[in-house]
């Protein structure tokens, strides 16, 4: 069972984060309404929320999963990919050290925790344009006494591996088309996401309730089969700087 969740509010400088998605400019009302929206839906489903302060001069540090890989037996602090997100790592240490044994990334590791996803004791690490060998090696070393088998897959498409995969707990996968026959997914039962509605590919397994994007009516279909509780959230203003569910937070 998860317990709790880190988050961070987004600043008032949220705009200038990073973004690929072409999506038009964010409105900060929305975004703080949903960034809310999202604190609640955790809340309901039995976590205690820490909401940290924005970070000055880090328009994306609110996007936390990126910062961090948490696991029951430790924490790893990792070290982002893109070089204007490097120093968020150091402001989540005094944060995380409360609540987990620490280790961290070293040069030249870079790796973003979008990167990286857990399903049970398996660990897929995607090599993108943020997380690169270095980062991958160290963070299986790390995590190999503590039981964790890991395996890279590489990342063409989507800002992270978790752009197009989430795990659904036990043996179920949510997948995009392209990772739907990724040979070490194969023996995942995968839930394809139709290609009209990638973006829901980023969705939030939370004690047993399915966290998804809301307006990805096919995709929110497929997941009531698996006769989990599904919970719709409205996170447009995150998808515009190329953020999602997952991205905003980190699960203890
Ligand atoms: C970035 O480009 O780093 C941010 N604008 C978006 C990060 C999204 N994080 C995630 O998917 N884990």
């Amino acid at each position: 069972m998860l317990t709790r969740a880190i988050l961070r509010r987004p600043g008032p400088d949220f705009a200038a984060g990073l973004t690929t998605a072409g999506l038009g400019e964010p409105d900060p009302s929305r975004m703080l309404a949903q960034h809310a929206a999202y604190a609640d839906a955790l809340r309901a489903l039995g976590l205690a929320v820490d909401v940290l302060d924005p970070l000055p001069g880090f328009p994306d540090a609110y996007f936390v999963e990126d910062v961090a890989v948490v696991v029951p037996e430790l924490a790893v602090v990792a070290r982002p990919g893109a070089p204007a997100r490097r120093g968020e790592a150091d402001a989540i240490v005094p944060v995380l050290a409360r609540h987990r044994v620490l280790a961290r990334l070293e040069h030249p590791a870079s790796l973003d925790g979008g990167d990286v996803l857990i399903a049970g004791r398996s660990v897929f690490i995607g090599l993108s344009a943020r997380t690169n060998e270095d980062g991958a090696g160290q963070l299986a070393r790390l995590l190999e006494p503590h039981g964790y088998r890991s395996r890279t897959m590489p990342v063409s498409t989507g800002l992270h591996l978790k752009s197009s995969v989430s795990w659904l707990g036990g043996e179920m996968l949510l997948v995009s088309d392209r990772f739907a026959n990724q040979a070490d997914l194969r023996a995942f039962r995968r839930i394809v996401v139709d290609a009209t509605e990638e973006p829901a590919c980023n969705s939030l397994l939370v004690n047993g309730t399915l966290l998804t994007p809301a307006g990805f009516p096919k995709t929110r279909r497929q997941l009531e089969e698996t006769g989990l509780p599904v919970v719709e959230l409205d996170v447009t203003e995150a998808r515009k700087m190329d953020g999602g569910l997952t991205c905003m937070s980190l699960r203890l």
